[in-house]
């Protein structure tokens, strides 16, 4: 499973998550032994490989001929492909979909294989010990589709308010001929339940690509919001010749988002943010969380008072992403980096991996209604000449992919951060009454108002996209010290009160919704060598500040004016 819901009802594909696949390990003590595997799976969920470093090979047999695409949502980190034996493709980075397209297949059965490596090296920029774990494996689904000659590979679509109070939708659609002769047909766009269609006429040249743009007008449909996240099916399909070849059905949401001065206003009403950071990540599962657990995790943080998660520090699987738009949750997502020194961001292969993960972000959760925010580069050389080169490179790429959305970035660099001008809005990680010997208040205050008064982040919206404390589950102490279940809620009800208090603050993120498993080779105190400052702990068993947080969470509305 892919997605939650249907996207072809042309092209025919298959899903080849579930079981039938063979997992070995081609180094260490179990090198070449084959392990029966369910994926999505991480192989540091089975017993022999809890600490695991190096590549794994995935192997399932699947049949067909012709043209097909695999489809993958997350090999981490880096993924090599071969069929019959023969390279198909390759890919870095964990947590962005990728495909693979091979051509005239023999009738049969066919090998797939694919090397995951999880390994830590100059290669790879992004990944590297870090405070969360580098999982190894086929971390989320894999689909295989059947292709004709040509095939529609994204439907963007951009929802717009008219003055008249009427939406509009701007369709942007690639279409991919992959014979060698040219193609030339018809892509035929359609609302449902909203009776609006589009037709575009296309003509591509042999072997390549081509972006078809139209605009629907005049639509009145039901607005999504997080009381009422209404969604639509969109459903593209090419025509060649009097016959549907292919089709791709994506889900759309009708809503604003503006910055607003220093307000943040969702379909015209000023947010107020109440959020979770959260990882991807289970002690069962590892970062390969199946439906059901994502759900649960919703669940769970929508029982705290939550509107809104921030996917630390990487996109997440599109599933959740489904979750998110189906039950109006708001979501910041960010590209892949986290802690990068200028020192990391001069790998030369850094700004290409970033590059990259925002563009095969984008190009994948483009649609999804509940992306508020685009982040990047969480307390990366914000402070320094070279990263401030580096922001602003990322923040164009970003504009120029999609100009409907803001872009921010979480900052820890304080009163010494000098790309404050560049995001739409000014977004700090505090950790008052843990890191930093402050109270909240203090600490939020300084910070605001050196940011309103003394910055270029002045006048833009101001966000806490990280606070918190840690707390050893079942650590229970009437001296509430640091890392006691009391000193944590504590904590939090001082940071909550303080920050959704603040006049001028959008809202608050949670460092963080559970407890999650970090890099071994990582240390900066970290108790269990994990990050223990989740309200839950990593089997999701609620510490002393859930009630603490639900109480306050749920005393405040989804608007400032409520
Ligand atoms: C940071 C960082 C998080 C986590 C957190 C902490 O600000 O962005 O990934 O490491 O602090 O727990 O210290």
């Amino acid at each position: 499973m892919i997605r939650t819901f249907c996207q072809n009802e042309i092209r025919e594909v298959r899903d080849l998550s579930g079981s039938g696949w063979v997992f070995s390990p081609q180094d260490g003590e179990h090198k070449g032994e084959q392990f029966p595997v369910v994926v999505p799976c991480c192989w540091e969920s089975l017993p022999q490989f809890p600490a695991y470093r190096g590549v794994g090979r995935f192997a399932k047999h699947f049949s067909g001929s012709g043209t097909v695409r695999l489809v993958f949502q997350g090999v981490s980190h880096t993924a090599d492909v071969y069929v019959d034996g023969v390279k198909a493709g390759t890919h870095y980075n964990a947590f962005t979909p990728f495909d693979v397209i091979v051509r005239d297949l023999p009738e049969g059965e066919h090998l797939l294989e694919v090397d995951a490596d999880n390994r830590f090296s100059e290669a790879s920029a992004l990944h590297i010990p870090n405070d969360y774990m580098s999982y190894g494996g086929i971390s989320r689904g894999v689909q295989l589709e059947y292709l004709e000659d040509a095939y529609i590979s994204y439907l963007h679509c951009v929802t717009e308010k008219a003055p008249d109070g009427s939406w509009g939708i701007r369709l942007s659609v690639c279409i991919v001929n992959l014979s060698d002769r040219p193609f030339t047909g018809q892509v035929r766009i359609e609302v449902k339940n909203l009776a609006a269609v589009c037709c575009l006429q296309i003509n591509i040249p042999a072997g390549e690509q081509r972006v078809a743009e139209g605009k629907i007008e005049g639509l009145r449909p039901v607005i999504w919001s997080p009381e009422n996240p209404a969604l639509y099916e969109i459903c593209a399909t090419l025509w060649q010749d009097d016959t549907a070849v292919d089709d791709l059905i994506e889900r759309i949401g009708f809503r604003t988002f503006a910055v607003s001065g220093r307000d943040l206003l969702l379909n015209g009403k000023k947010l107020r943010i109440k959020g979770f950071c959260r990882h991807e990540d289970h002690p069962m599962f590892g970062c390969a969380l199946p439906p059901e657990a994502i759900q649960q995790d919703l669940e769970i943080i929508r029982d705290l008072g939550a509107n809104a998660i921030r996917c630390t520090h990487y996109p997440n699987d599109q599933i959740f992403l489904d979750l998110c738009d189906e039950q109006g949750i708001l979501v910041w997502e960010e590209n892949h980096a986290r802690g990068l020194t200028e020192e990391h961001m001069r790998n030369p292969n850094f700004e290409p991996q970033a590059e990259q993960c925002i563009e095969e972000m984008i190009r994948a959760h483009f649609n999804h209604p509940c992306i508020l925010i685009w982040g990047i580069l969480n307390e990366c050389a914000s402070e320094t000449e070279y990263g401030y080169e580096c922001y602003k490179k990322q923040y164009e790429l970003i504009r120029k992919l999609d100009p409907s959305r803001p872009r921010s970035s979480a900052s820890c660099k304080f009163m010494t951060d000098i790309c404050l001008g560049l995001p739409d809005i000014v977004s700090y990680n505090l950790y008052p009454e843990w890191y930093v010997e402050k109270t909240t208040q203090e600490w939020l205050d300084e910070n605001y108002n050196w940011v309103q008064e003394k910055s270029e982040g002045a006048g833009k919206p101001f966000l806490i996209t990280e606070i918190g404390a840690g707390a050893i589950y079942g650590y229970r102490t009437p001296t509430i010290c640091k890392w006691s279940e009391e000193y944590q809620a504590q904590a939090l009800s001082n940071q909550i009160k303080a920050v959704l208090g603040k006049e001028g603050c959008s809202g608050i993120f949670i460092w963080q919704y559970c407890d999650c498993r970090i890099s071994f080779e990582w240390f900066a105190s970290r108790p269990r060598t994990m990050n223990n400052k989740g309200v839950v702990d990593e089997f999701r068993r609620p510490k002393l500040s859930y009630q603490v947080v639900k109480e306050l969470y749920r005393s405040y509305g989804n608007y400032c004016d409520d």
